[in-house]
């Protein structure tokens, strides 16, 4: 018994493909231009590490995930639809897909609700909670990729756990922050240990 466990869920990087859908794309439209491999990926932000590879990169790799079509074509990552919905069916268990759009809103917030709709059905629109600032949000876990997630409360009430991805396997994981090497690796026992 006890109370519900709230998961938040991280959208790219932990449920799309972005990191793969962004170098399909950038290289289609940009063939001869020099690109970065997943192998080779540092840092969170795609486009800092292009504009270090050169300067006028960091631009037209932001013109690929500003396009019409960027955020709906992006591949679901292995395992990562099945989980939140078995999730999703747990006892005393309430997950949310917790992602941040980005400020160019054309495309980007529709295409996210209809990825939603798309792979995990349009009962789970009701799960989405898109925010710039995840601190905010109230959970017990926030599975997500990005290192460093940071907003205007300094004491969130998530653990996040760090879901692992090209640009972060290389960091040195600070203690005590726990990982998910994927959604083969053992995200039940995760969600166990937040139980009361
Ligand atoms: O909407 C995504 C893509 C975008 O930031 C958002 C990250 O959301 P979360 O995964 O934290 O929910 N994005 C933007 C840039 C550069 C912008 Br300039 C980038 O390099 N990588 C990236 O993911």
């Amino acid at each position: 018994s006890g109370k519900r466990l709230r998961v938040l869920v991280d959208m790219d990087g932990v449920l799309a493909d972005f990191e793969g859908g962004f170098l399909k794309k950038y290289r289609a439209k940009y063939p001869t231009e020099p690109y970065i491999t997943l192998e080779d990926r540092r840092g969170f932000w795609v486009s800092t590490q292009y504009g270090q590879l050169r300067s006028d990169l960091c631009e037209k790799a932001i013109s690929i995930w500003e396009s019409k079509g960027f955020f709906i074509d992006l591949d679901p990552l292995p395992g990562g639809v099945e989980a939140v919905k078995e999730m999703a069916e747990m006892d005393d268990t309430d997950v949310f897909i917790c992602t941040s759009p980005i400020k160019h809103y054309k495309h980007c917030p529709h295409e996210k609700y209809a990825w939603v709709e798309k792979h995990l059905g349009r009962d789970f629109l009701e799960q989405v909670i898109l925010t710039r600032d995840k601190t905010l949000i109230t959970g017990d876990l926030l599975i997500d990729d990005k290192p460093d997630i940071l907003g205007v409360e300094p004491n969130p009430a998530w653990e996040h756990i760090l879901f692992s991805a090209c640009h972060n396997k290389h960091l040195p994981l600070s203690l005590p922050q726990r990982r998910l090497l994927s959604w083969s690796d053992d995200w039940r026992a995760i969600l166990d240990s937040k139980r009361q």
